[in-house]
């Protein structure tokens, strides 16, 4: 499955102005909830009528700024970004008519026996093409649709032209819901961004303005992702794990069997790929499910941003969210409580972590750092450490967890992957439930939030306010939580925590920040003994792009024995060893065991997913990625 960098999907709209095309009256694009299938059934075929239209979208609500373009309706009802849905049973022919009405050729992917961009049409300007394909394997699957590109790339007004196709097994299967990514941008060599305007979507609205999913305590969840944008989005879920059922690139999906599935809180959805996932709502309050690239949350994907600045006044629709400051990438979840609630723990054990900020730590970007209270750090008004301290946590023993807040920015602090009440959970304006609801900690301020960490693995904790600025900047901090009775024995576990030193004000162009390894950009070399069963913990939060990780013998990685994903442990039967390389996003987590088993110099390498060979060199406008930084890994008897 090929993924892109960052954005580079982009890089040919470099070359296009994309100015909005005449039109004669324009229409309103809907957003599309993908609640309901597009087409009829008759004599065992499903018949879809769509056509193309132009007009003006509103993915930052009715209030919020229009945009021109592209997009398909069913014939007679309005147009919908995404496309309509296409969801029917496994076996059935599925019939599109389809009508170009553009002054340009179409081309058209997804619809052909084998599904997928590999099987297109063309459709010639103000003609109509009949295709006809039967939906055999059950799955998640999309088409998408482009007038002739420009400059070598699909042009922004032809982003929204695709929409999902789902095959549900010919009898029986759960509801469900669909959603599928989506954006809009328009690249400006000469803004601060290197973005003109862009919005990130789910279902055709961007943050606030996203659909509220609304579960009762208990209810089992079901959703398929499909991803139709070129960059790939590490999708998050607060609170619960999810289990992984299916993954897909739109020509295949495979269903895993029960000994296939993880349960995961983030997984990566590439360019062009699916996934179908499940998971039991089971602690009421409001909760989130979000991109994990903290560029696809922030202003940067607002169409109120120009020149690398939010227009406060054009923003004022976005008022409801500017407590947490989030834009794109997020659903919210509401989870009505049904039943008897767990009484508030008692007993806690405090802990106080005090946030800081310097100015002018990476260039002119200020740096944060998480200090431990009582520690000889919090004395020392200098200390400034990158990862925060590990909190090493008891299974079953509630913490009482007192945030100061010394920084001058505000605060709200995430307790990513673990299973807790939604209150504490971290998302200032939005976790907790009606109107109690956990406020951002203000320059000098404080606040206590308690829960009892209900299972033992790696995870961790971060800012959830301005996340682009503070966690960039080192607000982080990796959790252990340890079995009861047990220690955490630093000599054989290893915590390997992964970031960026600031971030890239124009992540198209560049200049990229350098990666770090829990906090250096060369760290030290590091010492393992032979015959020891060391436990590396790797915990990323580095940036907008994928991270290869790899431990080497020379020039090939060594192997290493998955044991846990994003804290939970894996399958029996999935604990198998596999080579010591690691594409791991942002908001993932991944325990591996290693025993050494003969004295000699190894190395850890971390950096960029290399292009694939034969990817042309990039225009010079784009700066040099990050370089692959290079750990000496002494081994000895
Ligand atoms: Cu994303």
């Amino acid at each position: 499955m090929h993924r892109s960098k960052r954005f580079a999907a982009l890089i040919p709209l470099v070359l296009l102005t994309a100015g909005a095309r005449p039109v004669r009256a324009p229409e309103s694009i809907h957003a599309n909830e993908n609640r309901v299938a597009a087409g009829t059934l008759a004599n065992g075929v499903w018949t879809v009528r769509l056509e193309t239209r132009t007009g003006v979208w509103h993915p930052e609500g009715p209030e919020g700024r229009a945009i021109t373009v592209g997009a398909f309706a069913e014939v007679g009802k309005a147009a919908t970004a995404p496309g309509p849905l296409i969801r029917v049973r496994a076996g059935t022919t599925v019939h599109v008519l389809l009508q170009n009405n553009y002054d340009a050729p179409l081309t058209v992917s997804g619809f052909g026996k084998t599904r997928g961009a590999s099987d297109s049409t063309v459709i010639a300007p103000h003609a109509s093409a009949d295709v006809r394909f039967v939906a055999a394997s059950p799955g998640t699957y999309y088409y998408t649709a482009h007038r002739p590109p420009q400059g070598g790339n699909v042009a922004p007004e032809d982003l929204q032209l695709g929409g999902a196709i789902v095959v549900d097994p010919a009898s029986g299967s759960a509801a469900d819901r669909v959603f599928v990514i989506g954006w809009w941008l328009t690249v400006d060599p000469k803004s601060p961004t290197g973005l003109g305007r862009g919005t990130m979507t789910i279902n055709g609205l961007s943050w606030p303005h996203t659909e509220r999913l609304d579960y009762a305590q208990g209810d089992s969840v079901r959703w398929r992702v499909v991803n139709l944008t070129g960059a790939d989005h590490p999708m998050h879920l607060h609170g619960f794990y999810f289990r992984v059922n299916a993954r897909g690139d739109g020509i295949t999906d495979s269903l895993y069997t029960a000994e296939q599935q993880k349960m995961e809180v983030t997984q990566i959805v590439d360019p062009g790929a699916t996934m179908a996932v499940a998971w039991r709502a089971t602690q009421p309050g409001n909760w989130i499910f979000h991109c994990h690239y903290a560029t696809h949350l922030s202003t940067t994907v607002a169409l109120d941003t120009e020149n690398g600045e939010i227009d406060e006044s054009m923003a004022e629709h976005h008022r409801s969210d500017r407590p947490h400051q989030m834009y794109g990438l997020v659903m919210g979840i509401r989870v009505e409580p049904r039943g008897v609630q767990a009484a508030a723990p008692t007993g806690a054990r405090p802990i106080r972590l005090i946030v800081r900020e310097q100015p002018k730590v990476y260039g002119n970007q200020p740096g944060f750092s998480f200090v431990l209270g009582g520690t000889p750090d919090e004395l020392n008004r200098d200390a400034m450490p990158v990862p925060g301290p590990t909190l090493v946590l008891e299974r079953g023993k509630p913490v009482a967890i007192t945030i100061i807040n010394h920084s001058i920015d505000r605060a709200a602090v995430h307790w990513h992957g673990i299973e807790l009440e939604s209150y504490p959970d971290g998302v200032p304006g939005w976790s907790g439930a009606g109107t109690n609801v956990l406020p951002s900690i203000g320059p000098g301020d404080s606040i206590t939030v308690r829960f009892t960490p209900p299972r033992a693995g790696s995870f961790m904790y971060h800012s959830h306010f301005n996340e682009l600025r503070q966690i960039s900047a080192g607000l982080y901090g990796s959790i252990v939580v340890v079995e009861p009775g047990t220690r955490l024995n630093t000599e054989t576990d290893r915590l390997l925590f992964f970031g960026t030193a600031g971030y890239g004000i124009n992540p198209v162009f560049g200049p990229y920040p350098a990666f770090v390894m829990n906090g250096q950009t060369q760290p030290e070399p590091m010492n393992l003994k032979v015959g020891t069963k060391y436990r590396f913990r790797l915990f990323n939060l580095a940036g907008d792009e994928p991270l290869l990780v790899s431990l080497n013998a020379g020039a090939t990685p060594t192997a290493w024995l998955p044991v846990a994903k994003d804290g939970y442990p894996l399958q029996a039967a999935q604990v198998k060893s596999q080579a010591a390389k690691l594409v791991f996003d942002p908001g993932e987590i991944y325990d591996y065991e290693f025993t050494p088993t003969a004295s000699g110099e190894l190395t850890l390498s971390f950096g960029p997913v290399p292009d694939p060979p034969g990817t042309p060199p990039l225009p010079p406008i784009f700066q040099p990625r990050a370089p692959t930084v290079t750990v000496q890994v002494h081994v000895h008897q």
